[in-house]
């Protein structure tokens, strides 16, 4: 057989409860920061495929939010939306639980998880976990509830058992050609990863309540030769959500877009000039013709 008729490439769908480290194993798998991750529950609202080539092989991870049945809110009820999406016309799914254990939001996601369509657990945070006996009882555990086609402990911290993990889903995956060129990384444009950072530097820099509050978009994306001038907007619910963004003297709001800013050109290899404004939107999360206009 010629080296084309052994190559596989599929759609893996990365799923899970909030918090496990989902959007932390895409970054790791592919090598590259493109999906935002905070300690948070909710961070990540948007699918975003993350693409790795390897020789004989091309995985194309789909990163997806938190799956959560607690609160529900019209954006909630979205994101579980993208969640049941994107398990849609996938080669295999990536279950992440925490090796911690398995609690009633595992199993949440375990119901919605398809049939025939492989499933690879990954049992993510081990670093955390030091007693070997309590982690071979949450594999017993995990393994008692179906059929998978491997469950690996790993921690996508760390980088530990990444490799083995890459090889059990390369085992199910279709003998295809390459469905995205190698030197792609993700799906999604710049623009959507410059209101992505944004959101990140939220979620990880402000309290609670607010980063819930919050949503972003891009106004303008210019590029001027290797210069990137990027305006962005951030909306919040209430205006005292918005003095809380900014801060005393404007320092947090400062704070936000200069870490910003640093990923955007790390990311895009070139200097970024980036503004970002703050507007208070009521109800943007409540409602529909505006959670549809964010692209949620
Ligand atoms: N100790 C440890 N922490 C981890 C590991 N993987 C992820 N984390 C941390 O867990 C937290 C959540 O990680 P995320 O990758 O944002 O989790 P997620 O599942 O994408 O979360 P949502 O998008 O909110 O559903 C972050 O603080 C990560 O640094 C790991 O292997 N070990
Ligand atoms: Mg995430």
């Amino acid at each position: 057989m010629g080296e084309s008729s052994s190559h596989r490439a599929g759609h893996i769908a990365i799923v899970g409860r909030p918090s496990v480290g989902k959007s932390t194993l895409l970054n790791a798998l592919v090598g590259a920061k493109i999906s935002i991750t905070s300690k948070k529950p909710q961070t990540t609202r948007y699918r975003i495929t993350g693409i790795l080539s390897e020789s004989n092989r091309q995985f194309a991870f789909v990163d997806t939010p938190g799956f959560q049945t607690r609160n529900r809110s019209p954006l909630n009820d979205r994101l579980n939306r993208t969640v049941r999406d994107s398990l849609n016309a996938v080669d295999a799914v990536v279950w992440v639980v925490d090796a911690q254990r398995l609690t009633e939001a595992d199993r949440a996601v375990a119901a919605l998880l398809p049939a025939g369509v492989p499933i690879i657990v990954a049992v993510n945070k081990i670093d955390q976990r030091k007693d070997k006996g309590g982690l071979l009882a949450l594999l017993a555990e995990i393994s008692a509830l179906r059929e998978f086609a491997a469950i690996v402990p790993i921690s996508a911290e760390r980088g530990t058992q990444l490799t083995e993990l890459k090889d059990e889903i390369a085992n199910v995956l279709p003998i295809s050609p390459p469905l995205y060129p190698a030197s792609d990384l993700t799906d999604r444009d710049e623009r959507f990863l410059a209101a992505e950072f944004v959101r990140e530097k939220i979620f990880r820099l402000l309290g609670e309540e607010v980063p819930y509050a919050t949503t972003v978009a891009i106004d303008q994306f210019e590029e001027r030769g290797s210069l990137r001038r990027i305006h962005a907007t951030i909306y919040v619910d209430k205006t005292s959500q918005r003095a809380i963004l900014l801060g005393v003297a404007g320092e947090r709001m400062k704070a936000i877009a200069t870490q910003a800013r640093a990923d955007m050109e790390r990311v895009f290899g070139g200097p970024v000039y980036l503004d970002v404004w703050v507007k208070v939107k009521r109800g943007w999360a409540n409602d529909e013709t505006q959670l549809t206009r964010f692209g949620y």
